[in-house]
């Protein structure tokens, strides 16, 4: 099947399949070929099949970058070498004496990323409630140039509304970019919710089988394009074919992943709330939360991720739930078709400061679960017999 004469019309499962993609032309090979090149033959100086050098491009990242914009409704796709480093290259695209207006809520990589890496360089940021409209209107300032949302947020799984922030941030002139990375574009797409960047750690649920470090930005605003292509070839920060290939394998089965990582949150997450030894829950699916109508409204389903706290706010308790499970593992990430269950306090967000965690609302004792896509009566099993052991 020709890419180009689906992307159109198709629907998400089939552009997931197919989109960006076209069997190889020298072999018919149905799968995009592994370009391990660093280089392609010019037949005269300048006479070439569209690929140059391949820190500037290959045919199989160009592949993995035409499936990720389709799937986001963009014009383009730019992939890079992990996550923090799609962050990095839109950073960089600020100058110094520039303002970012982010979330106190978010990836803790992001987070040292905007505070340690680009403040030193002058680029200021700001982290405040973005669930708050009013909070984040007071935080802009003349110099603001970016608007940095997650959604749903990393730990706190908060939902930020896309389309209003979008609005305000377009009102002064500043662009706005959404890491998409818990949600997926199975389940929001920010650039149709008025956002100009989306961004991804491809580590998480679409790389999908936690094998392959990747990111990528993807948009349809032709100065963002040209800008970013000029610092991936600049600064170099380029995934190898391989782990574009492994991308690509993943976004296949995405739509199919994605809803069976969100029923078994939906069901993990009742019981959770259920669970006397459970305290809070934060979770957009349960209809008390205070993301849960935004969710409904903004989001195909409530995704994968939960995160809870016990009802005694103990560290020790907390620890022996997080080693006491047999079938989630203990470890960083998420988005992969295995469980895991994460303490943000010390591993993924380890780097922004105690006090700026706790007025955030982000305890020592919070407990973080990426809910795979095993069967759902072992995952609560071992969730209560971890929570028995406390
Ligand atoms: O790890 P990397 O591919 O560089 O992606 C960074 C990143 C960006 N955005 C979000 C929302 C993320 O969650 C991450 C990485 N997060 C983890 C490793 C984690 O366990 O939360």
């Amino acid at each position: 099947m020709e890419s180009t004469s689906i992307e159109k019309t198709a629907r998400f499962g089939t552009l997931a399949v197919h989109a960006g993609q076209k069997p190889d032309a020298a072999t018919g090979a149905i799968m995009t070929p592994i370009f391990q090149t660093s280089t392609y033959v010019q037949e005269a100086p300048g006479v070439h099949k569209g690929h140059e050098y391949a820190r500037v491009s290959n045919p199989t990242r160009t592949a993995l970058e035409g499936n990720l914009a389709t799937l986001e409704g963009a014009a383009q796709g730019i992939a890079f070498a992990s996550g923090v480093g799609a962050t990095d290259a839109i950073v960089k695209s600020l100058r110094p004496g520039d303002h970012i207006v982010s979330s106190n809520d978010l990836y803790g990589g992001t987070y040292r990323l905007f505070r340690q890496v680009y403040e030193p360089f002058g680029i200021a940021s700001s982290f405040v409630d973005m669930t708050d409209l009013a909070a984040v209107e007071q935080a802009l300032r003349p110099e603001t140039k970016l608007m940095w949302i997650e959604t749903p947020t990393n730990p706190l799984i908060r939902v930020v509304d896309i389309r209003r922030l979008s609005d305000l941030a377009h009102a002064h002139g500043i662009d706005v970019a959404v890491d998409n990375t818990f949600a997926t574009p199975y389940l929001q797409q920010p650039l149709a919710l008025g956002a100009d960047l989306v961004v991804h750690s491809t580590t998480k649920y679409l790389g999908g089988h936690s094998d392959v470090i990747g990111g990528a930005v993807c948009t349809s605003h032709a100065d963002w394009v040209e800008k970013l292509r000029f610092q991936i070839k600049s600064t170099g920060a380029v995934p190898g074919p391989m782990d574009c290939f492994l991308t690509l394998r993943g976004t296949k089965t995405l739509h199919l992943r994605m809803e069976r990582h969100c029923a078994n949150a939906r069901r993990l997450a009742d019981f959770l709330d259920a669970h006397p030894k459970v305290g809070s829950v934060y979770y957009p699916g349960l209809p008390g939360d205070p993301g849960h109508e935004l969710a409904r409204a903004q989001m195909r389903d409530f995704g994968g991720m939960i995160s809870f706290t016990l009802t005694d706010d103990d560290m020790d308790k907390a620890l022996a739930v997080l080693s006491g499970t047999r079938v989630f593992s203990l470890a960083e990430s998420l988005g992969g078709v295995e469980s895991l269950i994460g303490h943000p306090a010390t591993m993924t967000h380890a780097s922004i400061p105690r006090e700026e965690r706790l007025a955030a609302g982000l305890s020592d004792t919070l407990i973080r679960l990426s809910v795979g896509i095993e069967d759902i009566e072992d995952l609560i099993e071992d969730l209560d017999q971890a929570l028995a052991g406390v």
